[in-house]
């Protein structure tokens, strides 16, 4: 039973696609500390790129029938390598938010085959045993656009190459801090004290070191992250022109005969 299953999702609908949109998908990272709102931010822009595109396609599918055209979230968090039987005996002492700490080649290779357009089968991780489900994964398919979400995605070159957009959810810590006491003692069973004994020793240390540092190397920087709807609207925007949506129109002007005759 993976803890982590809400947001892995492979979002899909029965409408069609751009034909002019690249060919390769669209892959966006999405990073910032630990409960800094990561996860909606990502929500969110797959929600109004979905809410767009169902009106869009509504409106031309006369034209372009059938091609299916994809969103797909994919969590780092799915890259954790499970913990040997020793480290598990430890596992207070376990440092999940050092980069050593997931299988970085693994993931590499993940938004490489979908890039290619190849599938890829994820690992699922489950947060409560710190280990991988030995017998199944999720299934994912090459998409359009590809969201890439994690603490740690800007840290290494070879995963930052592969995006095409980077943003970074930048809220302050004391607000992380309060969702994260929160979400692992609602969500996760634990207790208080030992969510800020490890927030103390290896939360904040981590941020400090690795995920601030990171920053850098963000196209945007999203302040308040899924409070600040200019931000996200903004962004959404910019996948859309990328995608080529707004060339689409331009070159069916037809599109908005058709529009303003179906309100659908
Ligand atoms: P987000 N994490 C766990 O609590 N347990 C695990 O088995 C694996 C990871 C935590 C990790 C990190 N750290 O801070 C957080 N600890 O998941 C990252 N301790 O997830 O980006 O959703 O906050
Ligand atoms: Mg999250």
């Amino acid at each position: 039973s993976a803890t982590n299953t809400p947001a892995h999702r492979t979002s899909s609908a029965s409408v069609s696609a751009s034909p002019l949109a690249p060919k390769q998908p669209f892959v966006i990272g999405v990073s910032g500390g630990t409960a800094s709102g990561k996860t909606t931010v990502c929500d969110m822009i797959i929600q109004q790129l979905h809410d767009h595109r169902v009106v869009l396609v509504n409106r031309i599918s006369l034209m372009l029938g059938g091609m299916a055209y994809q969103i797909t979230s994919i969590m780092q968090d799915s890259f954790y390598r499970g913990l040997t039987p020793a480290e598990l005996e430890r596992v207070h002492e376990y440092n999940f938010d050092h980069p050593d700490a997931f299988d970085t080649d693994q993931l590499v290779d993940c938004i490489q085959k979908l890039r290619s357009g190849q599938p890829y089968q994820v690992p699922i991780y489950d947060f409560k045993s710190h280990r991988r489900c030995s017998d199944s994964f999720r299934q994912v398919n090459a998409s359009d656009v590809i969201i890439l979400e994690g603490i740690l995605v800007f840290h290494d070159q070879r995963v930052r190459n592969l995006m095409n957009m980077k943003i970074f959810v930048d809220t302050d810590a004391d607000v992380r801090l309060a969702r994260r006491i929160r979400r692992d003692t609602v969500e996760r069973g634990r207790d208080i004290n030992s969510v800020l004994e490890q927030y103390a020793k290896f939360v904040k240390p981590a941020f400090d070191d690795f995920v601030l540092p990171s920053k850098k190397y963000a196209d945007v920087i999203i302040p308040r992250g899924g409070d600040n709807h200019v931000a996200i609207d903004l962004i959404v925007q910019h996948i859309r022109t990328k995608l080529g949506q707004h060339d689409l129109c331009k070159i069916y002007p037809n599109v908005y005969v058709i529009q303003s005759t179906f309100q659908i």
